[in-house]
């Protein structure tokens, strides 16, 4: 038995692989989780449209009545937006039990990236990735999508991470981990709503020709993992770091006081920065979405010219 027995490649996304078509995938934990309906489903339609515009194919990654989807029908795409967060959130333990109870799962950048390296998919776009959460020194609180970009030869595209949590501890725990983090036209990391961070990335790239040229060579490494790259949010859409960052601090201690942990507390920190914000961050989160879809298009199209 293996996983291509709980695998469905949709038909285009299947034809496109099959031909060296550039091809990008999306998580679904952003239309369960992180946004709300309906902006939700029209977000992840438009994704799609960022995506073809720029000359690949979509596949979003989703788990639906245990069947491991890579690639789903816009009726697909509702039915997820719809049911929002009674969807279990899905990361790398939960896969198995998932799929053995036929149950829906929404993938986090962590089993989007396994689901989409089962599909023979090598490029990711989504918004921000789960971290080393602030105060992990004794809640031990770090996402396991740290631990996938460690083992997966995947590239994610993403904003950065928001500053919920540790930036400076995530940028350690990558390095220790060996994954490559990557500033596109940036020598700093943005984090999410921001352009800047106070932090360093390790490698500037100005060209998806060169981003594709490094996840080939990546590849070809033994016991390859991913690649990060952070894509700073276009100017227009940044927020004011002094509003977005008394918003986290305000959600970071909310957090504590409730007693939040585990699964719960990145959907309850993103939902309380939300709240205490309007609907300024939900604006900025959609379209750093649509900038970092177009720039892993790009880089997928260059992926599949050099790989010819
Ligand atoms: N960060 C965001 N938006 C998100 C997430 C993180 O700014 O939607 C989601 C992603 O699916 C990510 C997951 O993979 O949360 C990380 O959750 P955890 O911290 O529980 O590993
Ligand atoms: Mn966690």
């Amino acid at each position: 038995m293996d996983y291509t027995q709980f695998l469905d490649v949709n038909p285009e996304v299947a034809a496109a692989i099959k031909e060296g078509k550039p091809v990008v995938a999306l998580e679904s934990t952003i239309i369960s989780h992180g946004m709300p309906y309906p902006q939700n489903v029209e977000t992840a339609l438009n994704v799609e449209k960022v995506i073809r515009e720029n000359g690949a194919v979509p596949a979003t990654i989703a788990i639906i009545g245990g069947r491991l989807k890579a690639g789903l029908t816009a009726d697909e795409i509702e039915y997820f937006g719809k049911k929002g967060l009674a969807i279990t959130k899905a990361s790398r333990r939960d896969i198995a039990a998932i799929v053995s109870r036929g149950m829906d799962g929404a993938t986090t950048v962590t089993t989007t990236m396994m689901i989409a390296h089962m599909a023979g998919i090598n490029i990711f776009a989504t918004g921000g990735i789960g971290g080393v959460h602030r105060g992990a020194e004794t809640t031990m609180d770090i996402s396991a999508d740290l631990e996938e970009l460690a083992q997966t030869p995947v590239m994610v595209v993403c904003a950065g991470a928001k500053a919920i949590l540790d930036l400076g501890l995530t940028l350690e725990y990558l390095e220790t981990k060996g994954v490559p983090v990557i500033g596109y036209q940036t020598d700093e990391l943005p984090a999410f709503y921001t352009r800047k961070s106070g932090f360093g990335v390790d490698y500037r790239m100005d060209t998806p020709e060169e981003l594709a040229k490094l996840l080939i060579t990546q590849q070809a490494m033994p016991n390859a993992g991913g690649v990060l790259v952070t894509n700073p949010i276009p100017e227009q859409y940044s927020m004011d770091h002094d509003v977005i960052n008394k918003a986290i601090d305000e959600a970071v201690a909310d957090s504590v006081r409730d007693g939040i942990h585990g699964k719960e507390t990145t959907p309850y920190l993103l939902a309380k920065v939300k709240e205490i914000t309007g609907g300024d961050s939900l604006d900025s989160n959609i379209q750093l979405v649509y900038n970092n879809a177009r720039l892993a298009a790009l880089t997928a199209v260059e992926y599949c010219r050099l790989s010819k």
